[in-house]
This record gives structure tokens, C-alpha cells and sequence, in this order.
């Protein structure tokens, strides 16, 4: 389903006209508007006039998270604060958080971007929504919440936590889409299973909408088993404006990016040239229609690749892979890098272990080592000991061909795993720097 058919539709050629002229207003806009933009484009020389192509932005510099920290709380914001009628903020995991605020308009684009994906992803105004996604600062809540009701469809503000609850209320409102983070939803469906629902009898979900941390396609069957639903897989991040900057569409092929109000280029990190086409490399997005916070080439440390052409449901938006992790969570282990959505990958595909995990990584001598704690079945754990050999032998060998690298595995108690509420946390560091 289109929310907005003539927008999403539009041929290449169209779009590229857009971007750039957006682009080009957007550059004066922020020059006059920002004593923080005029500084960075003066050190570049760089004005509207340099933008006479697309590819001309790759003259401009980047924004990077920093760049919020050094200016935390408003000084990025083009806008006084008479404008501004939303404050929100993204935790991060150090220092002070990065800070991002939207004016009436901002608001409006946001519903509507947001809206565009939960039409992709089916969702119409005769649904009851769920949002579990925590209402606060982050932006899952209410950047949800907003374009849902924009679609007409009933919300449920039901926040993230108290899964019991959230259950009871999914049962008794009849919800037909719940919206949260995959971990969560993994989690709720196996809350549902202990209180004694079958998900295909006693609920009337139909679709989950899931985003904000990198799940696997294993995980999406894990989930779609588990609740009886289709899970479409949603992108977005605070300093570009929060959920809505990317979602998948029925074929659930890639997340289409909505390029009338984005600019997304792959980079390679460590060079910071461009990637070759259809290689993996850093995102990095450029902001069209922001009035209250523009932001420029920002880099989003999410790794992926790009999927051109038209896609089969009709849209022409570029398609983004899911996010194979970000650049500051991969692992160099032993030189090899790692990303935790490997070792997410190997462990779905084994039967006898729940979908729950936690990797703690730490460092003996000069060596880094990597422990990855996996829950095994209730049956499995308290069977016989050959079983439990052959089942981590299994694991070790998978680990091994797919990282190139000995790991250790440690089967835990059922349950043993924290669950998450919210972003789950996969990676325990306790390596000191
Ligand atoms: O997580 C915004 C959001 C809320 C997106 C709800 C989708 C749904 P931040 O807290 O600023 O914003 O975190 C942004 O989360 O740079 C990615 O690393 C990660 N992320 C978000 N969506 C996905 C996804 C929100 N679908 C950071 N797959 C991003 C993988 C994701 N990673």
C-alpha cells in the first residue's frame, strides 16, 4: 500500500532534479541560519553554487556525532526556540547525549514519513496498534506514535516494559500490529507462550513493525513464528530525524529509503571515499527538508549496501540491506573482525538453543577473547551431558567456518539471559583501554 504514490514512485531522473534543488536551498538555509554551518562551509569554500550535480556532495564535509557533543544542547539548531515544539534526545553509551528538536513542520514531515512505511508495511486505519517502544526521549515512541494515528489506525500508547501487561492488553484490545524492537518482540511472544496463549488462537496480531537495533533473518522467522505475524524491519536514527528514514515494503527485499527527504551515500570508513556499488561500507545521510536541525553528509557508523532499481512493489526509493552492524561494534578479535550479527546468524540456524545470547568480550595478555553465552532448551539443559557435548561441539564448529576463529561457547540456564524491554544489549566489554 502507497501513502504517498506520486512521491514514492518518482523516476530516477526526477528525483535527482529534487535532491539537488533541495539541497541546494537547504545549503543557504543553514549558512544563514547557523553560525555552526557558516563556519564549516567557509573553511570549504563551499555555497549552493557547488552543488550543480548530485555527486557534488561529496564536496561537502561530514557532521559526525561529535560534532552534537561539541555543540550539546541547541547549537546546531537553526531555528529559536519559539519554533521549536518537540525536544528529543538519544542516550548514546558515554557522554552527554546528542540532543535533536523539530519545529510544526518537522513534526508534520516526520508523521508523514513514518506513515509511508507503516503503508508499506501494510498497516491500514482499520488496525489497532500496539506501540511498545518506550515514550520519552528516545525517538521510537513517539516518532511511532505520531504517523500511526496519521494512517487513521487505533494506537495503543503502551510503552515499553510490564510484559505481562502488555500481553493482557494485546489479548483484550485485540491488537492487530505491535510495534517495538525485535528483541522485545521476541520477548513478549515468549512471555505470551508462558501464560499460557497460543498467539495463532487467542491473538489477533497480523503484522509487527520492529527497528531500532540490527536484527537477522533468523530472528525474523524466530518472531514470525513465535506471534503469527509478518515482521517488516524499519530504519531510522535520532539526529536525522528518528524512526521513518527507511522501511521495508511487502517484498520485505531491502528498506526503501525515502530519498525526497534523504540523501544516503555508502563510504568506505577507513578511506572515506565512496564504496563501489553494492559494496558493504558506512551509510552516511544528508537531510533535504529539516527546518529546525539540517544535517549534513552525517555519519551514521551503520553498516551496509544499497539495492538500485525498482523494486516489485513499485517504488524507486534506493533499498537499503539490514544494517550489519555499526562501525563501533565490531569486534577485532585476533585481527579478525567480527560482528555480533555473525555469531547471531550461526546461532539461529541451531535447533535446541533459545533465540537469547550474550557475547562478553575481554582480554587476556594482549589478546582479546571472546565468550558467547547461549541459552540452551529446557529439555537440552537438563538432559544428558553427550547431548550437551554434541550440541556445543556444533556450535563451535559453526562459529568457527563462518568467523574463521576459535570462540569459546558456554551453555547457560534457561532464562539465564536478561531479556529485553527495549535495545537489546548483546555485547558485554570488559576489555580496559
Ligand atoms: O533507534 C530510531 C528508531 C526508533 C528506529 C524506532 C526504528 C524504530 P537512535 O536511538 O538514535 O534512534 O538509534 C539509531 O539504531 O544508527 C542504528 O545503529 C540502529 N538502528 C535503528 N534502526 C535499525 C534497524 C532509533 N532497523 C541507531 N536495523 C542507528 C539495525 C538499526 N539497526
Amino acid at each position: 500500500m502507497f501513502w504517498e504514490k506520486d512521491r514514492e514512485t518518482l523516476d530516477r531522473k526526477s528525483l535527482n532534479q529534487l535532491q539537488v534543488e533541495l539541497l541546494r536551498e537547504k545549503i543557504d538555509y543553514a549558512y544563514k541560519n547557523s553560525p555552526f554551518y557558516r563556519r564549516k562551509f567557509d573553511e570549504c569554500g563551499i555555497t549552493k553554487e557547488t552543488i550543480q550535480t548530485i555527486d557534488d556532495i561529496q564536496k561537502l564535509p561530514f557532521t559526525t556525532k561529535t560534532d552534537f557533543r561539541d555543540n550539546y544542547p541547541f547549537g546546531l539548531l537553526t531555528k529559536p526556540m519559539k519554533e521549536i515544539v518537540r525536544i528529543h534526545s538519544s542516550s548514546g553509551t558515554t557522554g552527554k547525549p546528542t540532543v535533536v528538536a523539530y519545529t510544526r513542520k518537522d513534526i508534520e514531515t516526520w508523521s508523514n514519513l513514518v506513515a509511508r512505511i507503516a503503508a508499506a508495511a501494510g498497516v491500514n486505519d482499520e488496525d489497532v496498534v500496539q506501540i511498545a517502544f518506550g515514550y520519552g526521549l528516545f525517538t521510537g515512541g513517539f516518532g511511532l506514535h505520531y504517523g500511526l494515528e496519521k494512517v487513521g489506525a487505533a494506537v495503543i500508547p503502551a510503552s515499553s516494559g510490564n510484559t505481562k501487561r502488555q500481553v493482557m492488553i494485546m489479548k483484550d484490545f485485540e491488537a492487530t500490529v505491535l510495534v517495538c524492537t525485535p528483541s522485545y518482540a521476541l520477548y513478549i511472544g515468549e512471555v505470551a507462550r508462558n501464560m499460557g496463549l497460543d498467539p495463532k488462537e487467542d491473538l489477533k496480531l497480523r503484522i509487527g513493525m520492529f527497528g531500532a537495533e540490527p536484527w537477522s533473518e533468523q530472528m525474523r522467522s524466530k518472531i514470525e513464528t513465535s506471534l503469527n505475524i509478518k515482521a517488516y524491519d524499519n530504519y531510522g536514527l535520532s539526529e536525522i530525524i528518528g524512526p521513518g528514514v527507511a522501511g521495508e515494503c511487502e517484498a520485505q527485499d531491502g528498506m526503501h529509503i525515502a530519498e525526497d527527504h534523504f540523501i544516503v551515500e555508502i563510504i568506505n570508513p577507513e578511506t572515506d571515499e565512496p564504496a563501489k556499488e553494492g559494496e558493504y561500507g558506512e551509510m552516511v545521510i544528508t537531510t533535504l527538508t529539516k527546518e529546525a536541525l539540517p544535517v549534513f553528509r552525517y555519519r551514521t557508523r551503520d553498516i551496509t549496501r544499497l539495492i538500485k532499481g525498482v523494486c516489485s512493489c513499485g517504488r524507486s526509493f534506493v533499498r537499503m540491506e539490514k544494517p550489519i552492524g555499526r562501525t563501533d561494534d565490531m569486534l577485532i578479535i585476533r585481527g579478525v573482525n567480527v560482528f555480533p550479527s555473525q555469531i547471531e546468524e550461526v546461532l539461529f540456524n541451531i535447533d535446541g538453543i533459545s533465540p537469547h545470547y550474550q557475547i562478553i568480550v575481554d582480554r587476556v595478555g594482549a589478546l582479546d577473547t571472546v565468550t558467547v553465552m547461549v541459552e540452551a532448551n529446557a529439555n537440552l539443559f537438563f538432559d544428558e551431558m553427550k547431548k550437551q557435548k554434541q550440541l556445543l561441539d556444533r556450535i563451535n564448529a559453526e562459529l568457527k567456518t563462518t568467523l574463521g576463529l576459535d570462540v569459546e561457547v558456554k551453555l547457560v540456564e534457561p532464562n539465564s539471559i536478561q531479556r529485553s524491554e527495549g535495545k537489546a544489549k548483546r555485547i558485554i566489554d570488559k576489555r580496559k583501554f
